[in-house]
Parts: structure tokens; sequence; C-alpha cells
């Protein structure tokens, strides 16, 4: 059967919201030649040196979404000027129109810039998931800056759940992000839980040409 654009099917356009205090869902922040842009970036960076890895948990885990980063490296649980878990070759830099992104992507979900003295957002964690990827609840406690982290999602949609400070459990909410999609957390929510419980394989944007979903969070390290 053809497959329909999502966006074409729907009568109005979806708002934004505020997920929980300090956490902001703006649908279609992206414009389609912005995404086109993000998925050639994401793609070089994803190639060796310090390219697209498999991240193994200290427990003998495997997480299913594959991940590069820049301007640090993430590894369970820490930052690393190497991909000390991958090819141990230095992390790729932070662009600065990436982090300029970051800090336009906080106003945008706010309507207010940054705080003064926040920081630049000065790491990006760029996860690949095919159509089984998950990512379990989490919370993003590696950096020491308060500042909010910023979500970008490209290609296949995705559920993605919210949860509380205290517990991976209830309350949550569950929200669709779709390619070109923002979600910011901070403020209260900063140190909220969250995951993607599934991923919905053919919903993307036929155009942008990609299979599986890309998530880019910015974030502010505070760590000198
Ligand atoms: O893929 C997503 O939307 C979430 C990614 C995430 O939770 C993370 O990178 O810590």
């Amino acid at each position: 059967m053809e497959r329909t654009e999502r966006t074409d099917g729907e009568l109005f356009p979806r708002e934004r919201t505020v997920v929980a205090p300090g956490a902001v869902h703006v649908p279609d922040w992206l414009a389609e030649r912005r995404q086109h842009e993000l998925l050639a970036a994401c793609r070089a960076w994803a190639r060796p040196p310090a390219g697209l890895r498999t991240v193994r948990t200290p427990g003998g885990g495997v997480m299913t979404a594959r991940q590069v980063c820049l301007g640090l490296h993430w590894y369970p649980y820490g930052y690393a000027r190497t991909a000390v878990d991958g090819d141990g070759t230095p992390v790729k830099p932070m662009p600065h129109w990436l982090a300029e992104l970051g800090r336009e992507a906080v106003a945008a979900a706010y309507g207010a810039p940054p705080e003064p003295g926040g920081g630049d957002y000065d790491i990006a964690l760029i996860n690949f998931y095919d159509g089984d990827s998950r990512m379990g609840m989490h919370r993003d406690a590696e950096e020491k800056s308060p500042a909010p982290v910023v979500s970008l999602s490209l290609g296949d949609s995705c559920l993605f759940r919210f949860g509380n400070t205290a517990s991976r459990g209830r309350p949550y909410r569950d929200v669709e992000l779709r390619s070109g999609d923002l979600f910011v957390f901070g403020g209260p929510s900063r140190q909220a839980y969250h995951g993607v419980p599934k991923i919905l394989p053919g919903t993307g944007p036929r155009a942008l040409g990609l299979t599986g979903r890309l998530n880019i969070t910015l974030r502010v390290g505070g760590l000198g």
C-alpha cells in the first residue's frame, strides 16, 4: 500500500506543548532544508575515526541505538576526549554552528534566550535507531551544567517517554517525536528520566532519504 506523508493527513498543525515544567515539545522546528543539512552532517560524523559505535554498559548490556559523539565522548558513565569505548581516537569537534543551533532551540522552546553564564553547547550525542532499537529510561546525569538538553529528531518517528525525576516509572508522558521536532528539557525537568520505547518504522519524510531515526542531543558539559 502507498504510504502517505503523516503531516498531509492532519487538519491542524501540531502545537508547542509544555510536557512538564521546563520540558517543551516544539513540532516541526527544523525546516526541511535544515533536516537535509543535519542528516548530511550526521553521515559525515558517523564515519571513522571516532565514528558510529555500539555502546556496551558495564553490566554487560548492549545499547540497541548506535552512537557517535562530538565535543566530548560519552561512555557509560562519563565523558572523555577520545572514543575510549570505540577506536580510541580523538572525538570530533563540536561545530560552532551546531552550538548556535542549540541556543536558538532553547530560545524557541522557552521564548527566551538561555540564561547568561549558562555556557555554550559543547557536546552532541547522536543516536541512530533502526526499527527495532529502543532506549531505556535514564537521566542525562554526566554533565555538570544545569543548562537544558536540546533534542532534535530526524527520520522515522518514535514514541518518546518523558518521566519524572524520582524514578523510571510513572508518572510519565508519551510524546510522538517526528522528523524536524525539537524537545527541550531543563529547569525542574533537567534530571527527568526519559527513554524511547518504540520506533515507528517507515514514518519518516520520504524526501529525506533516511531509513531509521537519528536523534541529536546537545548538552552543556560544564566539565572544564
Ligand atoms: O532519542 C531520543 O529521542 C532520546 C535520546 C536520549 O535520551 C539521549 O541521548 O540521552
